[in-house]
């Protein structure tokens, strides 16, 4: 068993559209825990942390301006394995390829405006949970559901 922590951001329009709740109940449903939850406006300071290894690439300012066009929902998951059965609730970037049943898969269409965003590693996942939430805002606390799930 490896509990992990990663990052998800429910992303604007996620937010706009009102999926935010059922996005989180995606990750409950599977057993994961919260450990964190947060509304923020993301600045371009921070959107420019975030997707520092996006850069270079040609949707780069595409992203930075949609990141921070509208407030994002911050989750701190956290279960075993926790960052790849997040990518895999997600599923793959293109909402158009992602498979049904996912959350991109059955809510989006769009490649910029694909719902969310979860860490790819272990690493990434540290660096952003400490880009978006303090120590004091990721809650230790033992679910009452842990020994069924
Ligand atoms: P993922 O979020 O699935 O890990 P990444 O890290 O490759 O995908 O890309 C980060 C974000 O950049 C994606 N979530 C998506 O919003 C956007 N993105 C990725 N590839 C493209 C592309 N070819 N055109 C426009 N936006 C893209």
């Amino acid at each position: 068993m490896s509990i992990q922590r990663t990052l998800v951001l429910c992303k604007p329009d996620a937010v706009q559209r009102g999926l935010v709740g059922r996005i989180v109940s995606r990750f409950e449903e599977k057993g994961l825990k919260l450990a964190g939850m947060k509304m923020l406006h993301v600045t371009a300071d921070l959107a420019g942390k975030h997707y520092a290894e996006h850069v270079e690439k040609p949707f780069y300012g595409e992203l930075v301006k949609f990141i921070t066009a509208s407030p994002v929902v911050a989750l701190a998951i956290e279960g075993d394995n926790a960052v790849e059965v997040v990518r895999n609730l997600m599923g793959v970037t293109n909402p158009q390829k992602a498979g049904s049943g996912t959350i991109r898969g059955d809510f989006g269409l769009n490649l910029t405006m694909n719902l969310v965003h979860g860490s790819d590693s272990l690493a990434s996942a540290q660096r952003e949970l400490a880009l978006f939430f303090r120590p004091d805002e990721l809650h230790d606390y033992v679910p009452a559901l842990r020994d069924w799930t």
